[in-house]
């Protein structure tokens, strides 16, 4: 029955990870997927986080049906973390969050409501940009490219370019962009950049998908969603899909959420009725457990200090090894420009290797990275920096 069933050519994120795993050398340095690890190379399980854990199994709560659009308490807390408390949007009722399956399941479902309310409308992502996107977005029948985005040759933005791009998008494109800690460059445009180019959305009639899966690795949890909040107060219509699978360290508990800014709120009314239409048909509703865990850290303020102070120490971590990494290959690699280290913002280094360097890197010593050149930086500790440094002077050496 399945002979023409073509063989998974595998994802080039997890496919790496499987390779890693399977390497039998001590030295190996896993920095491949998206994984925030502490000093020691473990997945950190947060404090905050185990303590909301332990108070909801205490509750004994049965196992109903969530809504299809998930917990409410958790859908309340993630307006007021990605919107701010006094947001006039939230307050107007004109945001709809639903909670979604990690941040690909809000990608996926706000992709499933954007094809059917846009049918035509073809999606463009950054170059480069999460692999995923393509998957998530085609797969729902979204044809999707690029914009211009990262200059090789500067290692930071090509700003004109990104503009000029987007400009010349037809209405109802849907524009996807990470508003901090951009994957997998670790690029991100500066604020007069965005406020540049948050007016080009708006007039040129964009669909502005916002991605969020970062927040709080870059400057703060706040500070890390201005450009929604700019996007908000310019008036915009747009989607939010985001991701607490980093910042609580929660990868397999899958929460994640999916909000729209809407132009009032019987229009949210409507947005969200569709919303809730496009769960049923795809998984019918969330699961409790995660949801009510994040729910309880975000809403008691004690242990929201607890959580924010534990991001912080995650986000101060990868700037120390930033920093390190940077110093060190200065000393062992003086004709190498490591400078994006420290140039770059949130868990990801855009390193500018070639294919072969990274190959080499693999082969010979162990040390995984993505094949386009994205480093994860927390999964480098001050028991593997040197040995990652060393193999890197190793295969840059003129
Ligand atoms: N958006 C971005 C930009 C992103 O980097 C990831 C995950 C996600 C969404 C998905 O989040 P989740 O809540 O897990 O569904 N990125 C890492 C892991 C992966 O590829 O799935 C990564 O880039 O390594």
């Amino acid at each position: 029955m399945f002979e023409h069933i073509d063989a998974y050519a595998g994802d080039p994120i997890f496919k790496l990870v499987e390779l890693f795993q399977a390497d039998p050398r001590k030295d190996k340095v896993n920095l491949t997927i998206g994984l925030y690890y502490d000093e020691e190379g473990k997945i950190p399980l947060l404090a905050s986080v185990q303590e909301a854990e332990k108070r909801s199994a205490a509750l004994k709560k049965p196992r109903a049906y969530l809504p299809m659009e998930g917990l409410a308490s958790y859908r309340q807390a993630v307006q007021k973390l990605l919107f701010g408390a006094d947001s006039v949007a939230v307050k107007d009722e004109r945001v709809v969050t639903v909670q979604t399956l990690g941040g690909t399941g809000a990608l996926k479902i706000g992709a499933d409501f954007l094809h059917k309310a846009f049918p035509a409308a073809e999606a463009r992502v950054s170059d480069p940009a999460w692999d995923n996107y393509y998957a998530v977005f085609q797969g729902a029948g979204v044809p999707t490219s690029s914009y211009r985005y990262y200059d090789a040759k500067t290692q930071g933005l090509n700003f004109t370019a990104m503009m000029e791009d987007i400009a010349a998008l037809p209405a109802h494109t849907i524009v996807v962009l990470n508003p901090c800690c951009h994957n997998p460059t670790g690029v991100d445009p500066s604020a007069e950049q965005w406020a540049q180019l948050i007016p080009v959305l708006k007039e040129r009639n964009l669909i502005p998908f916002v991605d969020i899966a970062y927040q709080g690795f870059g400057r703060g949890l706040e500070e890390d969603t201005s450009v929604i909040r700019s996007m908000v107060d310019a008036g915009l219509t747009f989607l939010v899909a985001s991701s607490f699978s980093k910042n609580f360290s929660y990868y397999g508990e899958r929460c994640g959420a999916l909000s729209i800014v809407c132009q009032s709120k019987e229009e949210a009314n409507r947005v969200q009725g569709q919303l809730k239409a496009t769960i049923r048909r795809v998984y019918s509703n969330p699961p409790t457990q995660g949801a009510q865990a994040i729910a309880a850290v975000l809403q008691d303020a004690e242990l929201f200090k607890q959580w924010d102070a534990e991001v912080a120490e995650m986000r101060d971590r990868i700037a120390t090894m930033r920093k390190l990494a940077h110093e060190k290959l200065k000393q062992k690699a003086p004709n190498y420009d490591s400078s994006y280290f420290v140039d770059q913002f949130g868990m990801f280094c855009y390193t500018g290797l070639t294919k072969e360097q990274i190959l080499r890197l693999r082969d010979e010593f162990g040390v995984y990275m993505l094949e386009s050149g994205r480093v994860c930086v927390p999964g480098l500790n001050s028991g593997n920096i040197d040995y990652f440094v060393d193999a890197v002077a190793a295969v840059v050496a003129p």
